[in-house]
């Protein structure tokens, strides 16, 4: 049975604020770091059961706020797979961390026990892991005191670490020693698997010119410097914005979140980068990234997840083919509603193209069900799943000529680059940079696969943001009633106009997204339907 004195009077340090709700949401609790210490503490003996439930498998836990500014801070749970925490563990979650007092806490924790059916007996193991926000440490603590009031766990501090790392950790871990190992279960590891497949994916080709990489002030910083050791002159990697202890810079007017929404150059980089040459931002816990260039005119160019997509998925089929294995191998993509009209238009034409909503568990659980699936957001958030068949084929498969040889190794290579636990900003730019060495193309060329409508996100804030209900994968509403008549009366007004609203699962607003053939339409239809819903 739970050990109900010691858990109560470690309950006891870690009180929850009184007029706070907490919830576990898209990309699990997150709110201001300051509020989260009865979170963190309760999330520890969460863990601890959730690995208890699943017989002794190691959960992870990661600390971030990723791309949000840096006073916030959050925390979610890594699944043994390394994939999001399971749906119905989310309500677990958030029933724990609202419970307003140490006995209602317990109480909460006895009747999970029972329902779940959690046999306290089964040994316990989590690995956690943080960003680089300075209320990062005070967070462990609480969550440490919560995994050692439980009792008999056994918990490995993985330290200021990417959440991708992280991911890739739990998945190292769990699988150690199978003939699924993913790895060997160190960071170490991590640099030396994905390093080892870039090396031979480009070994041969000329190397590209250096990349500048935007690091957000943040933990990617740490991640770069780190391959830009291994590389070497494989691939020049020029880091800015590394400084992850000057207080206030953390995803201030830079990275991933900053290019895409502002869709322009961070400041900081506007000495740096010359015209024709390529960079990348990663956010704030480099699951991220959004490529760019500027012209010979010096105007901006961004290639954002969708981007990202083409190019990678196109590469896929073509190898897939060159493989000799079209027939046995399927490649689809997944998008969400914000994936841009013209990225759509392209893939469909090439492949199988699914709309999940918003989320990357949304996205993730839709691409398992492709031989290869590849995903992307167009925040620049995703990665490419193999399926444990295609694998296989890859193994076994016989290539009849030298040239499906060579085709056929480069997609084994790519199963060992890419990160198939999440997103990992790291691992997808030396993914596109794989391609854009094979394929020889310039951004500007990777940019002119074909041409983006031009688009305008707006936030609204509104009274209540829960009335706001959708379907359809998020393109269409279905309360508040009579709203998105108006909608679809004001978008047949522009030319390849297409506009949606949905309530944020991360903040409390609605968003608006706009597209039209112009970018004086896109913003004008964007504003207007935000008038509706205001
Ligand atoms: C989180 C999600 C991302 C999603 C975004 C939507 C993860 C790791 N990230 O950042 O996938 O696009 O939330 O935010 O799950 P919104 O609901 O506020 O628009
Ligand atoms: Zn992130």
């Amino acid at each position: 049975s739970l050990s109900v004195d010691t858990i109560s009077a470690a309950a006891d340090q870690h009180p929850k604020p009184a007029h706070l709700h907490f919830q576990y949401g898209t990309a699990g609790f997150r709110t201001l770091g300051s509020t989260l210490d009865s979170v963190m503490f309760r999330v520890g003996i969460l863990a601890a059961l959730r690995s208890k439930k699943l017989d002794g498998k190691t959960i992870g836990v990661m600390v971030t706020a990723s791309h949000n500014p840096e006073p916030d801070n959050g925390v979610k749970l890594v699944d043994p797979r390394g994939e999001m925490l399971e749906a119905s563990w989310e309500v677990h979650a958030t029933v724990l961390a609202n419970a307003a007092t140490t006995p209602e806490f317990l109480e909460a924790l006895e009747a999970l026990v029972k329902t779940a059916r959690i046999d306290l007996a089964k040994p316990a193991r989590v690995v956690y892991g943080r960003d680089t926000r300075p209320s990062g440490p005070a967070l462990v603590a609480a969550l440490e005191d919560g995994l050692n009031a439980i009792g008999g766990v056994e918990s490995r501090n993985a330290g200021v670490t990417t959440t991708p790392i992280l991911h890739y950790l739990v998945r190292a871990t769990n699988t150690k020693g199978s003939k699924d190992s993913y790895g060997e279960d160190t960071s170490e590891g991590y640099y030396d698997k994905i390093s080892t497949a870039f090396k031979k994916l480009v070994s041969g080709k000329a190397a590209l010119p250096p990349l500048v990489i935007d690091c957000a002030n943040g933990v990617g910083a740490q991640a770069t410097i780190e391959f830009s050791k291994i590389l070497g002159d494989k691939l020049q990697l020029i880091p800015v914005n590394d400084d992850t202890t000057t207080p206030g810079a953390l995803n201030n007017a830079c990275g991933a979140d900053f290019v895409k929404t502002s869709q322009k150059l961070p400041p900081s980089l506007s000495s740096v980068l010359k015209p024709g040459q390529r960079a990348c931002s990663l956010d704030g816990d480099a699951d991220r990234l959004i490529y760019y260039y500027l012209d010979e005119r010096g105007s901006f160019h961004m290639l954002d997840g969708d981007k990202i997509a083409a190019l990678v998925a196109a590469f896929i089929v073509e190898l897939v083919k060159n493989a000799g294995l079209e027939e046995q191998i399927r490649v689809g993509i997944v998008q969400t509603a914000y994936a841009n009209g013209g990225s759509t238009k392209y893939l469909a034409e090439r492949l199988p193209v699914k709309c999940v909503s918003t989320g990357v568990k949304h996205l993730h659980h839709a691409a398992e069900h492709y031989d290869v699936g590849v995903y992307f957001e167009a925040n620049g958030h995703g990665t490419v799943l193999f399926s444990s068949e295609t694998t296989t084929i890859l193994s076994e498969h016989q290539p009849s000529t030298p040239a499906q040889s060579t085709a056929l190794n480069h997609l084994v290579n790519l199963t060992q680059l890419i990160n198939q636990t999440v997103g990992d900003a790291l691992s997808d730019m030396l993914l596109v940079e794989v391609v854009l060495a094979h394929k020889s193309y310039s951004g500007q060329e990777w940019d002119s696969l074909y041409v983006d409508l031009p688009n305008r996100l707006v936030k609204v804030v509104v009274a209540n943001r829960h009335i706001f209900k959708t379907e359809d994968a998020e393109r269409r509403l279905v309360s508040p009633p009579g709203l998105q008549a108006k909608i679809d009366e004001l978008v047949r007004r522009y030319e390849a106009g297409r506009s949606f609203v949905r309530p944020s699962g991360t903040e409390d607003v609605v968003r608006v997204y706009a597209e039209a053939m112009v970018k004086a339409q896109a913003d004008e239809l964007a504003f207007r339907v935000a008038g509706l819903v205001y």
